[in-house]
């Protein structure tokens, strides 16, 4: 096959080497392991006396109280003030709250507890604990020895498992888990939607070599003029690997569909490079190509399967491989509505994204955290494109420089795992967060890191619109630094009619793609009556025939919208007790699946506007 090298290896500056992830693995759907998804026993401890002795500190580790221990009476004078029995039950993954009543509205710690035995292991293999996430801080025991502690509820991290810890039979392996709010955490004490606990996603040991590829990146690189590439057949690929160990090593990367072979030097673990590539079928949502990517370090392969396309701004416009896109998008949260549950499985991405491709959008807007990976694998192979974002939502304590760490480090743990998507092009740094110097500061920072993190994707946040007599302006100081300039717009559902929408103007100071990230009106589904009564169908599908005809008056620099919201959603601030019953209704489904008026007037838009950009 014809590739020409044109550069290899380099040592890989970290930029963030203050809070770099370095320890996550990426891509563990594709390398030996050993599910520990099932039922794990808890107990509940709303006052941590698993974890704080009588005087409030920390127990010992050997303390035979303290949680983490395994508590089966040897004697029968033993006092023993806590267990674990199959009677206290919990499935794994799943959030606690809609697995039993006494879960319902519980914030606090929660002990989950299970046993396995030690998988074969090969000479020099070794095995790490990976848990795609649990709301919000987890404190990990195995046998009585604490591995490590994680905050951030959103995404992944993993731990070893030293060899002389694991037992042949019975590890005791324990993980308190808290989803108390703070005020100085991520998100913080206010969100508009429920605080799901638990170990929410997929649990794992994955089974390595002693050194393996940790990390790596492997996407069209960013530099070269794709017009030119598409027509000379000929594309520059580039990225980075990183190993979980210093050490000079060799690692090829083969494409074989294509007859690609590369061999890339690693020095001190990491290595950068770029090469050339023929033939390369350009992933998009009309045609979402993946391809079988191998990655082998000595007699390891790990494979992947990876799309290329190259997302930019070009003036006013977005263009995907060089062509002007328009995103006819649609907002969603992580949760299976019908069940009252976290989403958390390939059958709970297909069922969200049928939805969205019934609706004829080609984007969604993952709200306001990432999702787990099923959403964004299915999202590559479905071609819907993707906004991810962290949860910097609201009022975030903006002047706490340990809070912009916190927010760093779930910013950099979506950015490693998932810079392999193809399908995502916007990473969003936050939603709504209000103006101050100390906040523009913090904004702008995250900003920063995300596109140092990556030059490959789009970087936004979803800002306000600053509404005044009849005009829209939009001039968040943070416009300035985004790729994009995202608005959520509420005209009509907060603070006036939606036929207000008709005559209000739009005045933006960017001259940037403009993107509308959020737009919506609550309403009850079934509950019919005239376009004016609130919460009745009628008034949702006004709002949004108002909007979308007033889209179409916006500057030349509109480029799409993600209303919200796909279905409507749990949340404990919304409490009139006839329409919303701790529900968020501004979903184009129902709670069970309903589609609502409103729901055929995006769709026919969404059609409409397909066609214009055929
Ligand atoms: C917003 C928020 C979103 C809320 C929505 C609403 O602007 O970004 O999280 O749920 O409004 O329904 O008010």
């Amino acid at each position: 096959m014809m590739f020409r090298k044109l550069f290899t290896v380099g040592l890989l500056l970290i930029a963030f080497s203050g809070f770099a992830q370095e320890d996550l693995i990426i891509n563990t759907q594709n390398r030996e392991q050993i599910s520990l998804n099932g039922t794990w026993h808890y107990i509940i401890d709303p006052y941590e006396t698993g974890f704080y002795n009588y005087r409030y500190k920390e127990k010992g580790e050997k303390d035979a109280e303290a949680y983490w221990n395994n508590p089966n009476p040897h004697q029968k004078t033993d006092r023993k003030e806590h267990g674990y029995s199959d009677k206290y039950s919990i499935e794994v993954p799943g959030d606690w709250n809609s697995q039993d009543d006494v879960f319902k509205y519980y914030e606090g710690t929660v002990w989950y507890q299970r046993e396995f035995d030690k998988p074969e292991l090969a000479k020099n293999e070794h095995v790490f604990l990976y848990f795609g996430a649990v709301n919000y801080e987890a404190h990990i025991y195995l046998n009585g020895k604490k591995l490590g502690m994680h905050k951030g509820g959103f995404t992944p991290f993993n731990f070893e498992m030293p060899s002389d810890l694991l037992q042949e039979k019975g590890n005791f392996l324990v993980v308190k888990v808290d989803n108390k709010r703070h005020k100085d955490e991520i998100p913080t004490l206010n969100t508009d939607w429920w605080n799901y606990g638990g170990i929410t996603r997929d649990v794992k040991l994955v089974i390595t070599q002693q050194n393996f590829i940790q990390q790596y990146a492997l996407q069209l690189d960013q530099d070269q003029d794709i017009e030119k590439s598409i027509k000379r057949k000929k594309f520059k690929l580039s990225g980075h690997i990183k190993l979980n160990v210093s050490s000079e090593e060799k690692v090829t990367i083969e494409i074989p569909e294509i007859g690609l072979k590369e061999k890339i030097d690693i020095s001190d673990s990491k290595a950068s490079f770029s090469f050339d590539a023929k033939k390369i079928e350009l992933w998009s949502p009309e045609n979402p190509k993946l391809y079988e990517v191998e990655f082998t370090l000595g007699e390891t392969t790990l494979t992947d399967q990876i799309g290329f396309r190259k997302v930019e701004v070009s003036g006013k416009e977005v263009l995907l491989n060089g062509k002007e896109i328009f995103m006819r998008g649609i907002s969603l949260h992580e949760e299976v509505a019908p069940e009252i549950r976290r989403a958390n499985s390939m059958d709970d991405a297909n069922k969200l994204f049928g939805w969205v491709k019934d609706l004829n959008a080609n984007m969604v807007r993952l709200a306001h955290y990432p999702h787990n990976e099923y959403m964004t694998r299915a999202a590559d192979e479905l071609g819907i494109l993707v906004w991810s974002e962290i949860p910097v939502y609201w009022t975030i304590d903006f002047e706490n420089k340990k809070v912009l760490g916190k927010a760093q480090k779930q910013l950099e743990e979506m950015i490693v795992r998932d810079q392999n998507k193809a399908s995502i092009i916007i990473w969003s740094v936050g939603n709504e967060t209000p103006l101050s110097d100390a906040r523009n500061d913090f904004m702008k920072q995250l900003v920063m890191d995300a596109k140092k993190m990556d030059s490959t994707r789009l970087i936004s946040a979803a800002l306000e619109v600053r509404y005044n007599r009849g005009t829209n302006f939009i001039d968040d100081p943070l416009g300035e630094y985004t790729d994009i300039v995202s608005v959520n717009e509420y005209l009509g559902w907060y603070g006036d009619l939606p036929g207000a929408k008709e005559n209000s103007k739009w005045e933006t100071k960017y001259n940037k793609p403009l993107f509308f990230s959020e737009t919506g009106a609550g309403a009850k589904s079934g509950f019919h009556a005239d376009k004016e009564t609130r919460w009745s169908e009628e008034f949702q599908e006004w709002y949004y025939e108002e909007t979308l005809k007033m889209m179409e008056q916006m500057p030349d620099n509109f480029m799409g919208l993600s209303p919200w919201i796909l279905v409507d959603f749990r949340s404990p601030k919304r409490n009139n007790p006839k329409y919303q019953e701790g529900w968020n209704r501004k979903g184009l489904i129902d709670n069970e699946g309903n589609k609502k008026k409103a729901f055929f007037t995006l769709k026919k838009y969404y059609e409409e506007k397909e066609k214009e950009y055929q």
